[in-house]
């Protein structure tokens, strides 16, 4: 199919039945097949340079750091001390780039699977590769499960910076996975998973609630506001092996110069905790009762 017709990409996925996201096309700057999957970056007309994924939009540089910024922050500012941080996926770059910026983490592997998207965030989306560049970054290119399977009670955080629950990173959302993302956390370790939308994906967030309590003490749902994905709107699954962890309470309060100096655009501790207030319909699906 086309992704762009008359000068417009349109985001049709049945993950999103009904319902469409439309970006206005300056130029394809790069369009092919990986071993993976079909790999594209454009450019927007205002949302500048735009990476897609088997036709679904993964990053754009107007409103990428919403998404990266509180994927990396609320799992690393609810760890007490967050030295050893692994990342599965994120091969754009840019939670890297949030990661390896936090003052307490020290070393930070990546296993990500296709390395054509890593080498088109290299030369397309360039504010976001520059994680890559950081000397506290080890670049793994390979399979996210059988680097967890090699690595037993390694890590102090684990994020999981994926694409939707189709192709590639379908098995990313299964109880499976995270029995290995267990196992690969040290005894205190913390967890992030891309989280899907409340408004299209409540059953699948749900389900992957249900399993997390099964493995995990302490699971949170929490969510982000970015305008390029579908609905607007992003979540984040949180889940502690340490019975102690509060996800909603920061163990850093970081105030308005701390802010300014990190350069954060949306994080800060307002927006940490805010970050886990649902609208009624979502929290009553997501509540034990
Ligand atoms: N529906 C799109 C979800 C994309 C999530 N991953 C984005 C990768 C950004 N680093």
């Amino acid at each position: 199919m086309d992704l762009i017709k008359d000068q417009w990409f349109t985001e049709l996925s049945p993950l999103w039945p009904g319902q469409a996201t439309s970006l206005q096309v300056e130029e394809v700057l790069y369009h092919k097949k990986s071993k993976y999957q079909d790999v594209m970056a454009f450019k927007s007309t205002h949302y500048g340079n735009v990476l897609v994924l088997d036709g679904v939009i993964q990053c754009s540089e107007r409103d990428e750091f919403a998404y990266q910024e509180m994927m990396a922050n609320l799992p690393l500012y609810s760890h007490p001390c967050p030295r050893k941080v692994l990342i599965i996926g994120g091969g754009d770059g840019g939670v890297a780039r949030e990661v390896v910026r936090h003052p307490l983490v020290e070393e930070v592997v990546q296993c990500e699977l296709d390395e054509d998207v890593v080498n088109v965030a290299k030369e397309f989306l360039p504010g976001m590769a520059q994680g890559f560049y950081s000397p506290k970054l080890t670049l793994h290119i390979g399979d996210g499960f059988e680097f967890l399977m090699q690595n037993e009670d390694s890590f102090d955080v684990i994020i999981t910076d994926s694409s939707d629950p189709v192709g590639p990173a379908e098995s990313l959302f299964q109880e499976p996975y995270y029995q290995l993302l267990k196992s690969a956390l040290k005894s205190d370790g913390i967890l992030c998973s891309q989280g899907e939308c409340q408004w299209l994906h409540l059953d699948l967030i749900k389900e992957m609630r249900t399993f997390c309590k099964k493995l995990f003490p302490v699971v949170e749902y929490a969510y982000a506001c970015v305008p390029s994905y579908s609905s607007g709107q992003i979540g984040f699954m949180l889940c502690s092996k340490d019975p102690e962890t509060n996800f909603r309470v920061p163990e850093d309060v970081l105030s308005k110069e701390e802010v300014e100096n990190m350069d954060f655009r949306y994080y800060n501790s307002e927006m940490h905790k805010a970050a886990f207030v649902l609208p009624e319909f979502a929290r009553k699906a997501l509540s034990d009762a």
